[in-house]
C-alpha cells in the first residue's frame, strides 16, 4: 500500500525518524534465516549500528566482529555464551563483549533489538564481562526525582563499558524536564505507547515501532501523550573522553 509518498519518516544532519512503513530487510553475512532492518550505521555518520533482527524459527545469528547488545522484543530466543545456555523472552536481554564467542538461535518466530559498537578501550579500565539479564528484575528509577519517568538501566555502569542501554517509561502527559543537547548520540526505538519527540527544530508524533536516531548535539525533548505510558529503549554512547584518551 502506497500513499502518494507521504511518511512520518525524516531525514535531517542530526536525526533520523525511521517509520515501519520505510523499513526495507536485508540479509547479512553469516546469518540464517534472518531478515535485518538496519536502523542506523556508520554509512549515515553514526558511530554503532542498531538494527531490527527478525527471526523465523530456528534462525542464527552471525558472528560480529564487534561487542554487541540484544533485547528481546518478541518470541523466543536462545544464546549460548561462556558454555551456558540460556533461553529469551521478551525483555531479556545480553550484552557480548567484542571476541566473547557465542551463539544466538530463536526457538520460536522473534524480534530483537541488536545494537553493536567497536569497543573504546580504555587503558586502565578492567574487561568488560557478559551480561545476561531481565528488564523485569532491574529496578526502575525516576529521573531527575520525577515517579512518572522511570529508567532502567540494562547495561553495567564502570569505566569497563562504553555505551549504555535504558528503558524509559513516561506515564501519560510525563515529559523530560529539559531539551537535552549532548555529545552522546542515541539509537533509539519506540516499545509502547507515543507522544510528540522534538529533535533538532522539528516536532514529530511517534508511536511503537519507530526508530529513531539523535546525532551528539542533536536538540531533544519528548512528551508523552494518550492513555497508556510511552516507552523506549534508548542506546547512548558513554564514560569516554571525546577526544579518545
Ligand atoms: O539519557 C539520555 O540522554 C536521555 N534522557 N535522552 C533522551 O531520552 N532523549
Ligand atoms: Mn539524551
Amino acid at each position: 500500500m502506497h500513499h502518494l509518498g507521504a511518511t512520518r519518516s525524516s531525514l535531517k544532519a542530526d536525526h533520523l525518524l525511521q517509520t515501519p512503513d520505510t523499513f526495507i530487510r536485508t540479509p547479512l553475512p553469516g546469518a540464517q534465516n534472518v531478515a535485518f532492518i538496519v536502523h542506523i550505521a556508520p554509512q549515515r555518520g553514526a558511530r554503532f549500528t542498531q538494527m531490527t533482527a527478525e527471526f523465523a524459527a530456528g534462525g542464527t545469528l552471525g558472528p560480529t566482529p564487534e561487542q554487541r547488545f540484544l533485547y528481546v522484543l518478541e518470541g523466543e530466543l536462545e544464546i549460548e555464551a561462556a558454555g551456558k545456555k540460556h533461553t529469551f523472552a521478551p525483555g531479556g536481554f545480553a550484552y557480548l563483549p567484542k571476541s566473547a564467542p557465542h551463539s544466538v538461535r530463536a526457538l520460536t518466530a522473534s524480534r530483537a533489538a541488536l545494537i553493536e559498537k567497536p569497543y573504546e578501550q580504555k587503558s586502565g579500565a578492567s574487561t568488560p564481562e557478559i551480561v545476561i539479564g531481565s528488564e523485569a528484575q532491574i529496578a526502575a528509577a525516576p529521573l531527575m526525582g520525577d515517579e512518572s519517568l522511570r529508567v532502567r538501566a540494562l547495561m553495567p555502569d564502570g569505566p569497563a563499558y562504553d555505551f549504555a542501554v535504558n528503558t524509559m517509561t513516561y506515564d501519560p502527559g510525563a515529559a523530560l524536564s529539559m531539551v537535552e543537547i549532548h555529545v552522546m548520540e542515541h539509537g533509539l526505538l519506540m516499545l509502547e505507547g507515543g507522544g510528540i519527540y522534538r529533535l533538532g527544530d522539528a516536532w514529530y508524533p511517534v508511536e511503537a515501532g519507530d526508530f529513531i536516531w539523535m546525532a551528539p548535539y542533536c536538540p531533544q525533548w519528548f512528551g508523552a501523550l494518550g492513555k497508556r505510558p510511552a516507552k523506549y529503549l534508548i542506546y547512548k554512547d558513554w564514560r569516554r573522553h571525546p577526544l579518545g584518551a
